[in-house]
């Protein structure tokens, strides 16, 4: 199990590749391309998995696929059937992925499949809607020739829920009768003080200028049973518009999805700003709603543009960005607004 610390702690060779972000993207003339950015430092690996995609001048939609089911075979808190489970102790996984047509496809709630971003990808090619949810999505996933696999934990999640419940108390049936203290909810952070959250979200632009994107992760752990964040949602975990750019998101969803978080992001690349002016601005939505609140959590964007160009920025430090292109093999620390 490789969770972010861990990751963090066993990549030496990787650490030094960590570098403050420059205010405008790379500051190429022309177009970079291709070019793939992730959420987090574990996008190394992942922008590895697209890279082969992308090197052999195939698509972006290929690509960004092949990089989040990477990440789902992977054993890490965030993503994938390994995950750290909702409170009920069930993992449930959100996915999604949408192309340079503005196709897309997403489940939310997804029990038992491993790789929820290929099942996204049948619903957005083989059915006339966009967002499956639980058992619905369960089923497709089964009739279109997805494995079920075990409803058992994973050691670390296992572990880690245990730990959860000795705390929190929490008991299924006495919250679900007691209406009004209806809680726990999911923490923003975990004990150790790192936010809860890794989500893999990624974004690229393939040899022939085409963007897409895919997210993927098990959510926030110890969430509501039946809770969707923000990374299923198009225009909240993620949005591509293959004239203008792609955004992708990590964090508390539900202050994401408040303002349509990666959508906006792209509206503001539309007006001119750059990937991470445009990142920053949302950020600016989020935190100017409730300064306090935001100060509890954490929520960090992450855009690329049409010429190539990328920046994130985050509410608060800790979120890092991976970026692979022909020129860099990367780890950047986001700028941030508070703290
Ligand atoms: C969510 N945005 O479910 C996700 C959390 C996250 O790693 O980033 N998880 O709200």
């Amino acid at each position: 199990m490789i969770n972010r610390r861990k990751f963090l702690k066993l990549s030496a060779i990787t650490a030094p590749l960590i570098a403050a972000k420059k205010s405008i993207a790379n500051g190429l003339e022309g177009t970079t391309k291709p070019i793939v950015v992730s959420t987090w430092d574990s996008g190394m690996a992942v922008n590895a998995a697209a890279w082969k995609i992308l090197a052999s001048k195939g698509r972006a939609l290929d690509a960004v696929e092949a990089g989040a089911i990477f990440m789902e075979n992977e054993m890490n808190c965030c993503v994938g059937l390994g995950g750290y489970p909702d409170r009920d102790g069930i993992v449930t996984l959100d996915s999604c992925i949408m192309d340079e047509h503005a196709n897309c496809g997403a489940v939310a709630g997804l029990e038992r499949i491993k790789h929820p971003v290929s099942v996204a990808r049948k619903v957005m090619e083989n059915t006339p809607h966009v967002i499956l949810v639980g058992a619905g999505a369960q089923q497709f996933a089964v009739e279109n020739g997805f494995v079920l696999e075990s409803t058992e934990l994973s050691a670390d999640a296992k572990k880690a829920y245990a730990e959860w419940l000795k705390k929190s108390e929490y008991k299924p049936v006495i919250n679900i009768e007691n209406k009004k203290a209806n809680g726990p909810f999911a923490p923003n952070f975990f004990d150790d003080g790192t936010p809860n959250h890794d989500t893999m979200g990624l974004v690229a632009m393939d040899a022939n200028n085409n963007l897409s994107g895919a997210v993927t992760t098990s959510g926030m752990a110890f969430k509501l049973h039946g809770r969707v964040g923000d990374s299923p949602i198009i225009g909240a975990g993620l949005f591509v518009d293959n004239e203008i750019g792609a955004a992708t998101s990590s964090g508390t969803g539900e202050e994401v999805i408040r303002i349509c978080g990666t959508h906006l992001v792209v509206e503001f690349m539309r007006q001119g700003l750059s990937p991470e002016m445009a990142c920053k601005k949302a950020v600016e939505r989020i935190v100017k709603r409730d300064r306090k609140k935001a100060k509890e959590l954490q929520v960090g964007f992450l855009a690329l543009n049409k010429k190539g160009q990328y920046g994130a920025y985050a509410i608060q430090k800790g979120f890092v960005f991976s970026v692979k292109s022909g020129f860099e093999n990367k780890i950047y620390e986001s700028k941030f607004l508070i703290r």
